[in-house]
């Protein structure tokens, strides 16, 4: 019998849960974040189904694990857990691990005020504001960013042909503007969004490709990004992002917000210093903009940066023990 424990830091990131385990991750090998998280995936992936499904978590539990950084001028390299597995970059868990973090003595940048973070997608530069203690404000600037495809097309059961571009902002996202068989987002329960997600995603990746231009390890369209009508007067936009296979995310969603960005960009709605406010299904908000356009292997990508907030909620020791029936977690 084995019992392993896991000192965590439990936060939410404008409502969407970040539990930062802050004791107990495993040694991994690799030189970067990404072969890292290839290690992970394939000897410690029990400790993901442990700690974010149930019983010790829920259906939108997200999560991270801090590392050395490879390169030493940065300050900390990062593999996110999540309830969907472990993804190449995460915007709200960014938000999230940093607060915690910084507030909590995890990491110790070189110069106070900036962190230069390692995530399995590439490197993400981070600014953030504290007022004593307390970490108000943590804008990350984002991954190369780009819009992958448009004007695709798939059935989605229940709703009918839907019509999609696919965008990047750390992870793919298919993105449903309100349309013919799709009214938006505030017209439908979120139970019923997430049932749609889950078949429209098996469809989505059945019939396209997508692979990421510089790494082939982030090779599939994850996410469902729902828009709909803002609900306050300075929001931008307003979105329902599924993820895992039962999650709306409760936040903006920041890679999410990066791809949106990324598909307006290219379709001319948005220039570079453009400010984006992107609401989520509860009304928070994430304040985006375009920092700046690159190339990346042929294709105009934006730099995309992220400002949001997070308070950290509670200290939680946890136990994985093989001889609960319920170790690793179950979804129903
Ligand atoms: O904020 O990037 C994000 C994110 C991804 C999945 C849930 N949140």
């Amino acid at each position: 019998m084995a019992v392993k424990t896991f000192f965590c830091v439990d936060a939410h990131t404008c409502g969407n849960p970040v539990r930062l385990v802050a004791g107990g991750g495993p040694v991994l090998h690799g030189n970067n974040m990404s072969e890292k998280r290839q290690h992970f995936l394939k000897e410690y992936d029990w400790i993901r189904r442990g700690l974010m499904f149930e019983p010790r978590g829920h259906d939108m539990m997200s999560g991270s694990i801090l590392y050395p950084p490879h390169n030493p001028e940065n300050d900390v390299a990062v593999l996110f857990i999540e309830t969907s597995g472990c993804l190449p970059m995460c915007g709200h868990g960014t938000i999230g691990t940093i607060t915690i973090a910084i507030e909590e003595g995890l990491i110790k940048p070189k110069v106070p005020g900036i962190v230069r973070m390692e995530a399995p997608a590439g490197l993400v530069m981070i600014a953030y504001k504290q007022d004593g203690q307390k970490v108000t404000s943590v804008k990350l600037t984002n991954v190369p960013s780009y819009l992958a495809a448009e004007n695709l097309e798939a059935e989605c059961p229940g709703l009918g042909r839907l019509t999609f571009d696919v965008s990047y902002g750390g992870n793919y996202y298919a993105i449903i503007d309100p349309q013919k068989n799709f009214s938006g987002l505030e017209n439908y329960a979120a139970d019923q969004l997430i049932a749609w997600s889950r078949e429209l995603r098996k469809r989505i990746n059945e019939q396209y490709t997508f692979v990421h231009p510089q790494n082939p390890t982030i090779n599939s369209c994850s996410h469902i990004l729902w828009a709909g009508k803002t609900l306050s007067d300075d929001a931008t936009a307003r979105n329902a992002v599924f993820y895992g296979d039962k999650a709306i995310d409760r936040s903006p969603c920041g890679t999410g917000t990066s791809a949106r960005m990324a598909q307006w960009f290219a379709q001319g709605k948005l220039k570079v210093g453009d400010e984006f406010i992107h609401e989520s299904i509860i009304g928070s908000k994430f304040t985006g903009r375009v920092e700046d356009v690159v190339d990346m292997e042929g294709h105009k990508a934006i730099i995309p940066s992220i400002e949001g907030w997070a308070r950290i909620y509670g200290y939680n020791t946890i136990k994985i023990d093989d001889d609960d029936p319920y170790a690793y977690g179950f979804q129903v």
